[in-house]
C-alpha cells in the first residue's frame, strides 16, 4: 500500500527494521489529532471550557491522590469508604483481585507517571523520593505476574522514562541515578523464576521473596493462565532490557509470545482465553477481545511500535483479520469458541473490551471502532457507568464497576484521531458522572451496583494510573503538557514508554522468534492506519456519519435483530418469532415454530416442554432461527427463575458531610415495606435498646420516628422488626453480627419471614453486613445525628441533597412514615420456613415456585443436537425492529424515566426494569475475577 493511499507505518509491510524515527512518525500518523480539520457536527469546545475540564481532572486527581497519600499511604490501595489503606492479610480476602497487592505501595507506584502528565513535578519528585525510601519489593508475599508486571514494572519504567525525561531539561530531578531503574532490575529479576516452565509460559503467581519453587513460597501448583496473563509482558520487560541492556527479560517475554503464536487455533487464527502452561492445551476454548484475552493483542501491536519488529505486527495483522471476522458484530463484539468460530460463546459482554475501540485507533481502523464506542456510551448513559458485564440487548449482566479506565482510553483515542468534539462531550460526561456518583468524601468508590448506586470500598490503582492521564490528555492542548506525548507509547496501564528504545540494545531483538510465519496476502492491510489528515478533510463530518445510524441502538435494541437477523428485515420477511414474545396459545405462533422444528410438548403437571429437531425444519434458515428460539428460551427461563429473586437495596447517609455520597449495598428482607414499590423511607438512625432488638424496646423515645440500628442473632428477623416498630421506628437496619463480614466477600442475601403471617410488619427493613453496618456506626460516634436513606437505587448526591433542609423535626419523618405504611403492601412469595437468619439469596431455589408465565416452558437442551448456526451474518443496525419497535420504544421511555439524572426523590426505576436487571451470573463472575481484574 502506498503512502500516497495514506497507509504507511503501523500497519502496511514496512522495511525490514524500522528506525525509531518512522515507527514514531507512523504512530503519531495514526493518532494524528483532526482538530484543525473540524467543521461541523457537534458543537466545537473552546479553549476555556477544556482548560476548565482540565482543571477539573486535575482537582479530581487531587482528590484521590491526596486521600490515598493522607490515609492510606504506605499501603497498596486506598479504601474510600473507611478511609484506610487496604493491606494484605488484614482485610478479608477477596481472592484473586488481592493479587496484585504486594505490600508495595502499589498505587504510589502506579501513579508516578500519572503526576508529570498532569504536570506536578513537584509531586512526582516527591513521590520517587517515597518510593526509593519506603518500597520493599523482597515481600513474602504472592503476587499475580501479570498485575505486577504491568503497574510496578510498568509503574516503575513510566517513572523512570519521566525522571530521565525531565532531567535533561536541566530543571527538576537533577539528583537522580536510574534508581528507580535499578527498582525495576531488581523486580524483573524476581519476575524471572515464574518463566521456569518447559513451555516459557509464565506461572500465573509468584511469591515475592521466595519465588516459585521452595516450599516456602506458598504457589507453583498452578497449571492454567490467562492469555493476557502470559502475552502482556513484552512492552515493560523489552524495555527494561533496553534500559539496562540485560536481555533476559526482552527473551522471555519474546519466548512466551512465541509459544502463544505457536498455539493459536489453525484454522481460525483465533486464541482461547486460558491455557495449559505446561502442556499449552487451551484450558478455555471461548475467544474475545476482553477478559483474559485483551492486552496479548494490544501487546503484539504495541510491541511492534515499541521495537519495530515487523513479526508482531504480522501476527497482530492476523488476530485481528480473525477478530473482525468471527467476534466482531459492529457495534458489537462477542465472544466465540476457537474452533467453531461462528458459535457465539456468550450473548453478553465485559466492560473490559471497551479498551478495544482504542487499539483500532491505533491499528488505524475507525470505523468499527466509532461504532462500538457509541454503542459502549449508550451503555453508559442507561447506567452512569459501564456494568463489568451486559448483554447484546444492552441489560446489566454484571452489575460492578470498579472505576475503569478502559472506555475513558478509547475516547481519548479516537478524539484524536477524528478530532470530532463529540468525544470531549462524551469525556465530561465521564467526569460529571464520577463526581456525581462514585466521589466519596475520601476518594472515589468503586460502584458495587451500578443499578442501585452502592459502593465498595475499593479504590484500585489503575483508576490513578489511567483515568486520569486519559481524561487530562483529552482536554489538554500540547502546551499543557510539559513534554511531547507523542514521543511516548502507553502500556496496558498507560505507563510512558519513549519510543527511542526501539534503536537502544536491539541485538537482543528476534533472538528467539520463529521463522512460522504465514504469507499475509494484501487484503489483511486494506483498513490499517488511514491517513487521518487525509481523510478527515474530505469528510469532517466522518465520525458523526457512523455514528448516526447507531444513535439508539441501546434504547431501541432490538436484541434479536442486533445480532443477525437484518437480512430477512431487508428481504421484507416477518421477523422471527423472539422467545420472549411466545405465546402457547397463539395458533400462529405455534405454526412458527413447527417451521422451526420446534415441537410442543403439555406435560402431566401443566408445565409445556419444548424440543427442536432441526431436520424437522422448514429450511436451515429455520432451523437455524429454532436454535436460536430455544437458546433464548432456556436464557428466558432461568432469568424468570432471578427475577424472582429480590435485588439488593441501597443505604445512602444522606446528612453531612456525606451528603448521600455513601452508599452501602443491603439485603432485602422478604417482610415489611417494599422498598422497590414505594417511595424511599428517610429518617434519622437510632440504636435500638437492647441493640438486639429481641425483645421490648427499652428506649422507644430513642427511635420514635427513626431508623433503628439492630444487631444481627438471638431471633428472628421478624420479631426484631416488630420491636422496633412498636416502639415507633419507621425502618429498621439490620447489622451483622459477624465481625468483619462485608459484602465485597459475602453473598447478599434477603432476611426470611418468622413463617407466620407477617403482614404486620409494614416498616421497610434492610440488613447490611458488619462493615458496611460499621460505617454507619462510626458515623453515628463522630456525628451524632446521621441521616439515612432507604431506598431499592441510590438518588442523585446534587447540589439539591446538600443545599436541602435537613429535616429534623420527627414529625416530618413520622408524616412520611405514615404515607408509606397506608400504602404498604406484601407482595414476595418466597416466604421460607428456615432456621432464623440462614436463608440465602442464592441457596434456597427450591423456594422459588414454579414459573406460571405464559410463556414459560421447561426445556431440554440436550435435545439440542444441531448446529445450523455455521451461517454467521453480521449486522446492520439501521434495520427496524417494526413491531417490536413500540413495544420497546416504551420500555426504553420507562427505562429513561428511570434514570438516576431525574432530579431527587423522585421515584427512579420500575420494579420489572430493576428485576429484568438483576440477573448477576455468579459463575461469569468467578470466572471473570479468576480471568483477570
Ligand atoms: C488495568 O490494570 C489494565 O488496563 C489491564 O490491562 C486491564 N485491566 C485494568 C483496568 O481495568
Amino acid at each position: 500500500m502506498s503512502e500516497a493511499g495514506g497507509c504507511w507505518g503501523c500497519g502496511s509491510p514496512v522495511p525490514q527494521r524500522a528506525p525509531w524515527s518512522l515507527v514514531a512518525a507512523a504512530t503519531a500518523l495514526c493518532l494524528v489529532s483532526a482538530t484543525s480539520v473540524w467543521t461541523a457536527g457537534a458543537a466545537p469546545m473552546s479553549r476555556e471550557e477544556k482548560q476548565k475540564l482540565g482543571n477539573q481532572v486535575l482537582e479530581m486527581f487531587d482528590h484521590a491522590y491526596g486521600n490515598y497519600m493522607e490515609h492510606a499511604y504506605p499501603a497498596d490501595e486506598l479504601m474510600p469508604l473507611t478511609c484506610r489503606g487496604r493491606v494484605r492479610g488484614q482485610e478479608p480476602s477477596r481472592g484473586d483481585v488481592d493479587d496484585a497487592l504486594g505490600k508495595f505501595s502499589l498505587t504510589l507506584i502506579d501513579s508516578l507517571d500519572t503526576l508529570v502528565v498532569l504536570n506536578k513535578t513537584k509531586e512526582f519528585e516527591d513521590a520517587v523520593r517515597k518510593v526509593l525510601r519506603d518500597v520493599n519489593l523482597d515481600n513474602d508475599v504472592v503476587v499475580s505476574v501479570f498485575e505486577t508486571n504491568i503497574r510496578v514494572l510498568g509503574g516503575l519504567l513510566g517513572g523512570h522514562s519521566l525522571a530521565i525525561m525531565l532531567k535533561e531539561k536541566g530543571e527538576y530531578m537533577q539528583w537522580y541515578n536510574d534508581e528507580l531503574l535499578q527498582m525495576a532490575k531488581q523486580l524483573g529479576y524476581k519476575l524471572l523464576p515464574a518463566f521456569n516452565t518447559t513451555s516459557g509460559l509464565p506461572y500465573p503467581r509468584i511469591n515475592l521473596k521466595f519465588g516459585i519453587r521452595k516450599p516456602e513460597a506458598r504457589t507453583g501448583t498452578e497449571t492454567d493462565t490467562c492469555t493476557a496473563c502470559a502475552g502482556t509482558l513484552i512492552l515493560e520487560f523489552a524495555a527494561l532490557s533496553r534500559f539496562t541492556g540485560a536481555t533476559i527479560f526482552e527473551e522471555y517475554a519474546r519466548k512466551a509470545l512465541d509459544f502463544l503464536w505457536e498455539k493459536r487455533q489453525r484454522s481460525s487464527n483465533l486464541v482461547g482465553v486460558t491455557i495449559n502452561i505446561h502442556t499449552g492445551d487451551w484450558v478455555r476454548k471461548d475467544s474475545g477481545v476482553g477478559a483474559g484475552i485483551d492486552s496479548y493483542y494490544e501487546y503484539l501491536l504495541k510491541a511492534y511500535v515499541l521495537l519495530g519488529d515487523d513479526s508482531f505486527l504480522e501476527r497482530f495483522n492476523t488476530h485481528y483479520d480473525a477478530i473482525m471476522r468471527y467476534i466482531s458484530q459492529p457495534p458489537l463484539l462477542l465472544d466465540v469458541h476457537i474452533h467453531k468460530p461462528m458459535l457465539n460463546a456468550r450473548t453478553w459482554m465485559d466492560a473490559l473490551l471497551a479498551f478495544f475501540p482504542g487499539l483500532q485507533v491505533l491499528k488505524g481502523d475507525i470505523r468499527p471502532a466509532i461504532e462500538t464506542h457509541e454503542m459502549l456510551y449508550q451503555v453508559i448513559k442507561k447506567h452512569n457507568f459501564l456494568p463489568e458485564a451486559f448483554t447484546t440487548d444492552f441489560r446489566v449482566h454484571w452489575a460492578q464497576h470498579p472505576l475503569r479506565p478502559e472506555f475513558a482510553e478509547s475516547t481519548y483515542f479516537l478524539y484524536k484521531a477524528t478530532g470530532d468534539p463529540y468525544y470531549l462531550e462524551v469525556g465530561k460526561t465521564l467526569i460529571e458522572n464520577l463526581n456525581k456518583y462514585a466521589r466519596v468524601p475520601c476518594g472515589f468508590a468503586a460502584m458495587k451496583d451500578v443499578r442501585t448506586g452502592s459502593h465498595e470500598d475499593r479504590m484500585d490503582s489503575f483508576f490513578l494510573a489511567e483515568m486520569f492521564k486519559y481524561l487530562y490528555l483529552l482536554f489538554a492542548d500540547k502546551e499543557d503538557i510539559i513534554f511531547d506525548i507523542e514521543d511516548y507509547i502507553f502500556t496496558t496501564e498507560a505507563h510512558l514508554l519513549p519510543l527511542w528504545l526501539s534503536t537502544t540494545n536491539q541485538s537482543i531483538s528476534k533472538k528467539n522468534t520463529t521463522s512460522d510465519y504465514t504469507e499475509l496476502d494484501d487484503s489483511n492491510f486494506d483498513w490499517t492506519c488511514p491517513n487521518t489528515q487525509i481523510l478527515f478533510p474530505n469528510d469532517p463530518l466522518y465520525a458523526q456519519s457512523i455514528r448516526e445510524p447507531l444513535k439508539n441502538v441501546v434504547d431501541k435494541s432490538c436484541p434479536r435483530g442486533i445480532i443477525r437477523v437484518e437480512e430477512s428485515f431487508r428481504s421484507g420477511a416477518k421477523p422471527p418469532l423472539r422467545a420472549r414474545d411466545f405465546m402457547a396459545t397463539n395458533p400462529e405462533h405455534l405454526e412458527i415454530l413447527k417451521k422451526m422444528g420446534v415441537s410442543l410438548i403439555h406435560l402431566k403437571d401443566g408445565r409445556v416442554q419444548l424440543v427442536q429437531h432441526a431436520i424437522q425444519a422448514a429450511s436451515s434458515i429455520d432451523a437455524e432461527d429454532g436454535l436460536r428460539f430455544m437458546q433464548e428460551m432456556i436464557e428466558l427461563s432461568s432469568q424468570q427463575q432471578k427475577e424472582q429473586q429480590l435485588p439488593p437495596r441501597a443505604v445512602q447517609i444522606v446528612s453531612h458531610p456525606f451528603f448521600g455520597r455513601v452508599v452501602l449495598t443491603a439485603g432485602p428482607a422478604q417482610f415489611g415495606l417494599d422498598l422497590s414499590k414505594h417511595k424511599e423511607t428517610r429518617g434519622f438512625v437510632a440504636s435500638s435498646k437492647p441493640y438486639n432488638g429481641c425483645s421490648e424496646l427499652t428506649n422507644p423515645e430513642a427511635v420514635m420516628g427513626k431508623i433503628a440500628l439492630i444487631q444481627r442473632g438471638q431471633c428472628m428477623f421478624a420479631e426484631k422488626a416488630r420491636n422496633i416498630q412498636n416502639a415507633g421506628a419507621i425502618g429498621g437496619i439490620v447489622i451483622d453480627d459477624n465481625e468483619g463480614s462485608s459484602s465485597d466477600t459475602a453473598p447478599l442475601f434477603q432476611m426470611a419471614g418468622d413463617g407466620k403471617d407477617t403482614d404486620d410488619i409494614k416498616i421497610p427493613m434492610l440488613f447490611l453486613f458488619s462493615k458496611e453496618g460499621s460505617i454507619i456506626l462510626d458515623a453515628v460516634r463522630e456525628y451524632e445525628e446521621v441521616e439515612v436513606l432507604l431506598s431499592d437505587k441510590a438518588k442523585d448526591r446534587d447540589s439539591e441533597m446538600e443545599n436541602e433542609e435537613q429535616p429534623s423535626s420527627e414529625n416530618d419523618s413520622q408524616n412520611q412514615s405514615a404515607e408509606e405504611i397506608t400504602s404498604s403492601s406484601q407482595d414476595v412469595d418466597l416466604v421460607d420456613q428456615e432456621s432464623p437468619e440462614e436463608s440465602s439469596l442464592n441457596s434456597h431455589p427450591e423456594s422459588l415456585s414454579p414459573t406460571d408465565m405464559d410463556n414459560a416452558a421447561s426445556i431440554d437442551p440436550s435435545e439440542q443436537n444441531s448446529d445450523p448456526t455455521e451461517n454467521h451474518e453480521t449486522t446492520s443496525l439501521d434495520g427496524e425492529c417494526t413491531d417490536l419497535d413500540n413495544q420497546l420504544q416504551e420500555q426504553s421511555e420507562t427505562e429513561e424515566d428511570s434514570n438516576p439524572n431525574v432530579s431527587w426523590g423522585k421515584k427512579v426505576q420500575p420494579i420489572d426494569s430493576i428485576l429484568a436487571d438483576w440477573n448477576e451470573d455468579i459463575e461469569a463472575f468467578e470466572m471473570m475475577e479468576k480471568d483477570e481484574l
